[in-house]
């Protein structure tokens, strides 16, 4: 037995995973093989050829000033675009070669894994790389960039490392296995300046996710601009004095329009799109500090930016609706205009509602959100409404498998009722268990900041999960019909706590946060890159001793990028 045990470990291992091969990709690719013969070798002379069908020209061009852009800024190469040479050595050749079946709409729902779809071939005088779709090409590009030594992340020119600028002579082939791969920012609590929020996209789209959704009202700061509510960012942006030192000298605590394009445009250039949040009916208390309308009283509440949340949600009983209308068809029609993007995240959690409110505020938002011809995703409380539009995404965060049976309890039963709802309506999911893709939790005790509601994450916790069985009921069943029921999944980065833990209460200065650049990059490395190969590759292709080999090789190029990313003590990392 013990030899049969011994080789059916060898043949999981041959058929089940994807060995590392050395390279040290993150995602792994569905396929990969390392080919004989000489590495490829980028030199000043080296060329990006452009091969494209009419009409997707500008596209194609854009994933290969991406790649110059990645290939360049270390090397010092300016590396010029044009047309393919036959024979020509020393081309990187970017192929769109159109295929029927797969259909990319850029403002269009992400439900096609096939768009991201790519294929890469590394050889001595040639790099090839072909997609169907430019979604594709550009997630080719990030596999390739990780071909290269990990100086090349460098932001200056570097010296060429000892064995040259080269890449292993590969053949790769992949696909992602969901459609959906998100990461959440959370801009409310803590404002992430235009610099910062593509910070955080650079990071989502090296790992291949594909949308970026941002929280961008809470009770603690609406960071919007509605034209038509200006007492929205007048009022509801700004922050106490110690959170804002020299209040008004042209510090800003919101996007405006020309600044939320900025932001729409550059995760389009990284083919992300961007899925605005407007939270309601719970955690409204900056909207509620605004406008007295969303009050049952018409008196505006005090400002918040403390800790808390279930504070009072807007007042949605039948005689204020007609307000509460007013103020989502504003909000929504200005919201979905500044989105060219298909999705609104119309919120809903945390929202303790006296009978029938919650559902008002539902359907109401519900009912504008489709009329400007958007797909509504919600927090899983959603699921609780009496009916979903049709497309509708529910997005889950209670705790996992993991920690249900610890926990347990009626509130996480609750849980999976709600998501059992929103599947009878119709609904598909994300799956964003906080116990697995909350980094704002701490990895362990020695983690300087961040919260523990949920649990302390490490890297593995955040990488050894399956979406599809992570739902498991208490009678052992998961809720799920099957994995069709899962759009994808999401890692959020919230930042209600981003200060030392020194501090036993809120910091009463600026100083005493952390610069939210520094937060966000110690909570997203290691752990983003896991959460996105949960959401990239196959199960089947995914094992952690191999991710964490593949990861050790990736940390370098953290380093040379100047990313301040967590030493975590459970890998060694040397
Ligand atoms: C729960 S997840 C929240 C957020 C907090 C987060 C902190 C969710 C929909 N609500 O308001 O920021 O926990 O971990």
């Amino acid at each position: 037995t013990a030899l049969a045990a011994t080789l059916l470990t060898a043949c999981t291992a041959e058929e089940g995973t994807v060995p590392s091969l050395g390279l040290g990709l993150v995602p792994v690719p569905s396929d990969v093989s390392v080919d004989e013969g000489e590495a490829f070798a980028l030199t000043a002379d080296s060329t990006i050829a452009l091969v494209t069908p009419e009409g997707m020209a500008p596209d194609v061009h854009h994933v290969g000033e991406e790649l110059a852009a990645y290939l360049g800024t270390a090397t010092g190469f300016e590396l010029p675009l044009g047309p393919a040479v036959d024979g020509a050595a020393g081309e990187i050749r970017i192929e769109l070669v159109p295929d029927a079946e797969v259909a990319w709409d850029r403002n269009g729902l992400l439900d096609d894994p096939a768009v991201d779809a790519y294929e890469l071939t590394v050889d001595d005088d040639q790099v090839v790389l072909k997609a169907a779709a430019p979604p594709g090409l550009f997630r080719g590009v990030q596999t390739l960039r990780q071909l290269f030594p990990p100086e090349i992340e460098s932001a200056t020119v570097q010296e060429a490392p000892a064995g040259g600028w080269t890449a292993p002579a590969v053949t790769i082939t992949d696909e992602p296995r969901f459609a959906y791969r998100g990461a959440m920012l959370d801009v409310a609590r803590r404002f992430y300046p235009v610099e910062s929020v593509k910070r955080f996209i650079d990071h989502a789209s090296t790992y291949k996710l594909n949308a970026l959704h941002l929280h961008l009202t809470d009770d603690q700061g609406w960071r919007i601009a509605v034209d038509a509510l200006p007492e929205l960012t007048e009022i509801g942006s700004t922050t106490q004095e110690w959170w804002e030192p020299g209040s008004g000298e042209g510090e800003r605590w919101y996007y405006t329009a020309e600044e939320y394009a900025e932001i729409v445009a550059y995760a389009g250039e990284k083919f992300m799109t961007v899925v605005p949040e407007i939270d309601g009916p719970g955690h409204t208390l900056a909207a509620q500090a605004s406008l007295g309308s969303l009050t049952c009283d018409g008196v505006p509440t005090a400002q918040y930016w403390g800790p808390e949340v279930n504070n009072p949600v807007v007042c949605s009983s039948d005689e204020n609706m007609s307000n509460v209308r007013a103020f989502l068809q504003t909000v929504l029609a200005s919201v979905a205009g500044q989105n060219p993007g298909p999705y609104l995240h119309l919120g809903g959690d945390e929202a303790p509602s006296p009978p029938g409110w919650y559902e008002n505020y539902a359907e109401a938002a519900n009912e504008i959100a489709t009329g400007h011809g958007k797909t509504v995703i919600g927090w899983h409380q959603w699921g609780g409404a009496e009916a979903l539009p049709p497309g509708t995404l529910i997005q889950y965060w209670g705790v996992g498998e993991r920690l249900r049976p610890i926990i347990g309890g009626e509130a996480t039963n609750a849980d999976l009722v709600d998501v059992q709802d929103a599947l009878d309506l119709g609904a598909r999911l994300i799956m964003s268990p906080a116990d697995r893709t909350y980094l704002d939790m701490k990895y362990d005790q020695d983690t300087p900041f961040g919260l523990e509601w949920a649990a302390q994450i490490t890297l593995e916790e955040a990488y050894d999960w399956d979406p599809a069985t992570e739902l498991t009921s208490p009678d052992g069943k998961s809720v799920l019909a099957d994995e069709s029921d899962m759009a994808g999944v999401e890692v959020l980065l919230w930042s209600d706590r981003s200060y030392p833990d020194s501090l036993t209460d809120v910091p009463q200065s600026l100083d005493e946060f952390v610069p939210v650049d520094q937060y966000a990059d110690l909570m997203l490395f290691p752990r983003l890159p896991a959460t996105a190969e949960v959401a990239w590759s196959d199960q089947a292709d995914r094992s952690y001793p191999d991710f964490r080999d593949r990861l050790v090789q990736v940390s370098s190029r953290w380093t040379a990028a100047g990313i301040g990313w967590n030493e975590v003590s459970d890998v060694d990392w040397t």
